[in-house]
């Protein structure tokens, strides 16, 4: 990613739409435009005034390919915060590959993927953390994703994050001045108060953490795995869970063969739901491959809905199949409760897939289990990321470090270093400490022309 390059993308995803927008982003952005660029009356875009939307057209060679809707931003007022040109075409497939090598054949380099987020992270225009809540907010699935997305990227987590490497940096150079002038040794009463201020970012730290996996949940969403016996209603509740008829529904028992994956929305967590086989001694060979799935999809999955059919008689082979996820999230769903012979099932949430009955409760109980006790996003919609918690876990271990060597009075010269690490690690939440390394992997994951 040379920085000294202009860089042009297709910034709306490929396919036939109305609209294309295609961006342009460098130091010799203007320079590119006005080589392919011009307004209707032939103006070159070098003279626009910026952040005025003008019509005008995309030529190569004086051919033109397409009218267009254009506007010249000027760094730093910019995404990027270099001067940048953003182009509304029309959205065919090919009239946009036309505007995008005029773009190239005018000078523009293509742009690697997150590359304008990158730019605009490398020049200020937001931190790290923000940065990545560009792409948190591009793949969000659900409101709930969406909102913890736009918190960050409003500088929520950033905040907190400064505000602990404001408490831990008071600390430091408290240290440091004591290494400066080691005459003086630290007042007992002065280790208390450093200590204390130590323990308030360890909880601050601690509060972030607790994020983690509601964080991993949004952004990734939850496995989950639909088992139980043949026709116990499995896809019905699929297709519930959906809102659309999606599985196969049929009262022969072994309908579905293979497993099916579908993401639904329960209480704002993305579900990554996976229809199985039922479960049962089966001669069939098809069949007995699906199965064999099934117990695989068992496996991978995080939560596991182990549906049973209330209105039979409940059989011994239930209790064998539930001992099997003894160590997972699991809820047992009673299906069929609209059926007059239905029974209770013991510790069973009662649903009827046909009627909708009780599915507010099987939602709930989703929720529930898997934000166990109330884990929610902090006030501020802060929900991290795992590269979060892999350096947030880091600076924990370092602050503990720091306050025991306080405490049983290491050298203090011990106790800055680890304090440092400390801040070090915050300091890569926002990119603030060396990021260099990190960057390669954070941008790839973007799509072209983000
Ligand atoms: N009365 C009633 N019938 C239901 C309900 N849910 C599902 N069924 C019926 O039960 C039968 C089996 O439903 P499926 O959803 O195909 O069951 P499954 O667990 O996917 O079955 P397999 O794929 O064969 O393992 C169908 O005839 C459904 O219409 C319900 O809540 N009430
Ligand atoms: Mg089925």
């Amino acid at each position: 990613m040379n920085p000294a390059d202009s860089i042009a993308a297709v910034a709306t995803p490929p396919g036939a739409g109305g609209l294309a927008v295609l961006r342009l982003s460098g130091r010799h952005a203007l320079a590119i435009a006005d080589r392919c660029l011009r307004s209707a009356g032939g103006r070159l875009p070098s003279s626009w005034a910026p952040r005025t939307a003008v019509f005008g057209e995309i030529h190569r060679d004086d051919i033109r390919i397409d009218e267009a809707v254009i506007t010249v931003f000027r760094g730093p007022k910019s995404f990027t915060g270099e001067d940048t040109v953003e182009i509304a075409c029309h959205g065919g497939l090919l009239v946009t590959r036309r505007a995008f090598e005029a773009l190239l054949a005018a000078g523009a380099r293509p742009a690697e993927p997150g590359e304008f987020t990158c730019r605009a992270f490398l020049n200020g225009r937001m931190d790290l953390a923000q940065a990545e809540a560009v792409a948190d907010l591009i793949h969000a699935r659900t409101d709930r994703a969406l909102g913890t997305a736009r918190a960050q990227l409003a500088g929520a987590l950033s905040r907190r994050i400064e505000a602990l490497r404001d408490q831990l940096m008071a600390v430091l150079a408290h240290i440091e001045a004591h290494i400066d002038f080691p005459d003086e040794d630290i007042a007992p009463d002065t280790t208390a108060v450093l200590s204390s201020k130590l323990a308030l970012a360890l909880e601050g730290i601690e509060g972030l953490l607790k994020t983690a996996r509601e964080g991993r949940m949004l952004r990734h969403g939850v496995r989950t795995a639909l088992v139980g016996r043949p026709n116990a209603g499995k896809s019905s509740l699929l297709n519930r869970l959906l809102g659309h008829e999606r599985a196969i529904v049929s009262p022969v028992a072994g309908t579905t063969r293979d497993t099916l994956e579908e993401v639904a929305q329960v209480r704002g967590i993305p579900l990554v739901l996976v229809d199985t086989a039922g479960l049962r001694e089966s001669e069939d060979v098809v069949e007995r491959e699906g199965i064999r799935r099934s117990r695989a999809a068992a496996e991978e999955a995080e939560l596991i809905l182990h549906i049973v059919d209330a209105s039979v008689p409940w059989c011994p082979d239930e209790e064998a199949l539930a001992a099997t996820w003894t160590g997972k999230a699991r809820i047992c769903v009673a299906n069929k409760c609209d059926l007059p012979d239905a029974h209770e099932v013991p510790g069973a949430v009662r649903v009827s897939c046909h009627t909708g009955a009780g599915m507010d409760d099987l939602e709930q109980a989703i929720e529930e289990r898997l934000l166990s006790g109330g884990i929610a996003v902090g006030d501020d919609g802060v929900s991290i990321g795992v590269r979060h918690q892999q350096v947030l876990e880091r600076a924990r271990e370092a602050v503990i470090r720091t306050r025991s060597g306080l405490e049983d009075q290491a050298t203090l010269e011990l106790v800055a270093f680890e304090l440092r690490v400390a801040l070090t690690a915050l300091g890569e939440v926002v990119g603030k400490t060396s990021v260099e390394d990190l960057l390669d992997s954070i941008f790839s994951q973007f799509c072209l022309g983000k």
